[in-house]
């Protein structure tokens, strides 16, 4: 068996002083056969996998972006980075910027300010299920956990498709997928391969940061005799909480040690489950057809052991564990934002909302009417057909989601870190509006996964000015418009600038940068010419040698069915 030694180990060092971390990136097209499988995918610097970005609590993080692709706009998010004080730099396109059009320059500058393991991706038309993505890891000078561990690995898991995402698209959002089935992936990587190895030393213990950067598929793990010991979820310290299986949801975060077997005598296998089922739990016949074997090795002159089996599935679950900060639960929410989840369609494409209403991208990134609105910017009103909601700085904010449909849906909120209050098991129904079992400590993290046929409530303290997303984690989902828009302490954004190379990826495509959504800048209120219909079919990225967005956009909508049947 041919073996690939691509773990990632990491510097143990961290610095005391704060510095600056540059990374100058072009982002380009690149063959790669992660599974054997050849295709065109994006990469970074003419490579992929995608680098790592490594830095130190305190640091300031550079990261000078050229769009090489020629073809498509890009737009890079750090997630799980909360921006305080950059909220431009926060990456979303039509929120936080402008797409950046190829042959442009964007440089991100942000300080971190916690530790943990984070990622990057592009937050652009559905882009990163080609590629764009990689891994963020915090050192943290203060780790509570120093000393408990002798080496830091880095574990990514991810599901995978043969087909460019312009092409799934076209199939995701065909009129005739009237039951909203998302593409399937056609494999599963760790770290971005298969037949992925980790040199074990015997009797050290291994912190991994394992990190899921899937567009779909959730990843369930085991490993053959080691106990998986959970310090962290999306870069908050946990109790020490001892599992045997884990879920990692897309864009979820598990900080785990792991000791070593005290000899030598074999080498162990670890298992990663593709989770294709709609809900694992309530399934009574589960098939995980993507398995993929990785392998802990102690002897590499022992044979390694056969593929991993699993029969049951018997996952930790999150809700549990607690804050090692022990941070209470936050008081009566000033703010009550419900919202019922569920697939619609819309204008005849299937589409998914909130409070039946599918989230349109509008003329003016919504950041950037925040900070010319001036005291208007505080009316909803004004951002457009984005699920808009504002919430003053310092209030509490209480966020449900009712998750209506029959799937586990992992959701996601940028710039904070929110308090977990309740994540019932599936089919508990909606909210009742009861905090009463709602804990004392309750667990903290940037993407929870909520139940079918349930629901979860989170809390968080409106600290952060901003234009902050509330979106479900699938990223076909994201495509599909199951995003809300927060817009977070408007009185601390208006009369903010833009930075300059940010204007000017916005001039570069004649797009207005103040205003409403509409870009009207004298009736706020007057919202007409604003989008109220999601663009359509909304390409991801193409590459040279694929029939040009511009052709596709010619078809009509009847079409797209004719495109699915061809493909
Ligand atoms: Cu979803």
């Amino acid at each position: 068996m041919l073996i690939t030694f691509v773990s990632l180990l990491l510097s143990l060092v961290a610095g005391a002083v704060a510095g600056t971390v540059t990374y100058d990136w072009s982002i380009d097209w690149v063959t790669a056969a992660p599974d054997g499988f050849s295709r065109q995918v994006i990469g970074i610097n003419g490579q992929w996998p995608c680098p790592p970005i490594e830095a130190t609590v305190g640091d300031t993080v550079v990261v000078n972006v050229f769009n090489n692709l020629g073809s498509e706009s890009t737009g890079i998010h750090f997630h799980g980075i909360n921006q305080k004080g950059t909220q431009v730099m926060d990456g979303p396109s039509g929120v936080t910027q402008c797409p950046i059009p190829p042959g442009s320059y964007f440089t991100y500058s942000f300080q971190i300010d916690a530790s943990g393991s984070y990622w990057y991706h592009s937050h652009n038309k559905g882009q990163y299920p080609d590629g764009l993505r990689g891994p963020i890891i915090v050192h943290d000078p203060a780790d509570p956990y120093a000393g408990q561990y002798d080496e830091e690995l880095v574990l990514t898991v991810s599901d995978w498709y043969h087909s460019t995402v312009p092409v799934l698209l076209q199939q995701l959002l065909a009129p005739s997928n009237t039951i909203f089935l998302p593409p399937f992936p056609d494999a599963q990587l760790i770290n971005d391969s298969q037949n992925v190895t980790f040199n074990f030393d015997a009797g050290k213990t291994y912190k991994i940061n394992i990190i899921s950067m899937a567009a779909f598929a959730a990843a369930l793990i085991q490993f053959d005799s080691h106990t998986i010991r959970v310090i962290g979820v999306d870069g908050v310290y946990i109790q020490k909480h001892d599992a045997y299986q884990i879920r990692v949801a897309p864009a979820q975060r598990y900080t785990v040690l792991l000791n070593a077997q005290p000899t030598t005598r074999r080498n162990y296998a670890f298992l990663v489950s593709l989770d294709e089922n709609r809900d694992f739990a309530n399934d009574p016949s589960p098939s995980y057809p993507l398995n993929v074997t990785g392998y802990l090795v102690y002897d590499s002159t022992k044979p390694l052991p056969g593929p991993y089996v699993v029969n049951q599935w018997n996952i930790v679950n999150d809700f549990t564990f607690v804050a090692l900060d022990n941070q209470a639960l936050l008081g009566e929410p000033d703010v009550e934002i419900t919202l019922d989840f569920n697939f619609c369609i819309k204008d005849g494409i299937p589409r998914s909302c909130f409070n039946n209403i599918s989230y349109v991208p509008q003329i003016v990134p919504s950041l950037f009417t925040a900070f010319s609105a001036g005291t208007e910017n505080s009316n909803p009103e004004i951002y457009g057909d984005v699920n808009p909601y504002v919430a003053k700085g310092g209030s509490i904010v209480q966020l449900t989601v009712n998750n209506l449909d029959a799937a586990i849906h992992p959701f996601h909120l940028h710039g904070h870190q929110f308090q977990v209050c309740e994540r019932p098991s599936s089919n508990s129904g909606s909210f009742n509006g009861h905090d009463r079992n709602f804990p004392a400590v309750p667990m903290r993290r940037d993407t929870v996964a909520v139940n079918p046929g349930s629901y979860a409530v989170i809390r968080y303290v409106a600290d952060n000015p901003g234009v902050w997303l509330f979106h479900c984690h699938i990223e076909w989902h994201v495509v599909m418009g199951l995003t809300a828009t927060i817009i977070e302490a408007p009185e601390a954004l208006a009369g903010l600038t833009i930075p300059e190379d940010s204007q000017a990826a916005c001039a570069a495509q004649s797009i207005p940068i103040a205003g409403n959504a509409a870009g009207n800048t004298q009736n706020l209120t007057d919202l007409a010419g604003a989008n109220t219909v999601a663009p359509y079919p909304d390409n991801g990225a193409t590459y040279p040698g694929k029939k040009k967005r511009s052709q596709r956009n010619r078809r009509s909508l009847n079409s797209a069915e004719e495109i699915y049947l061809e493909k």
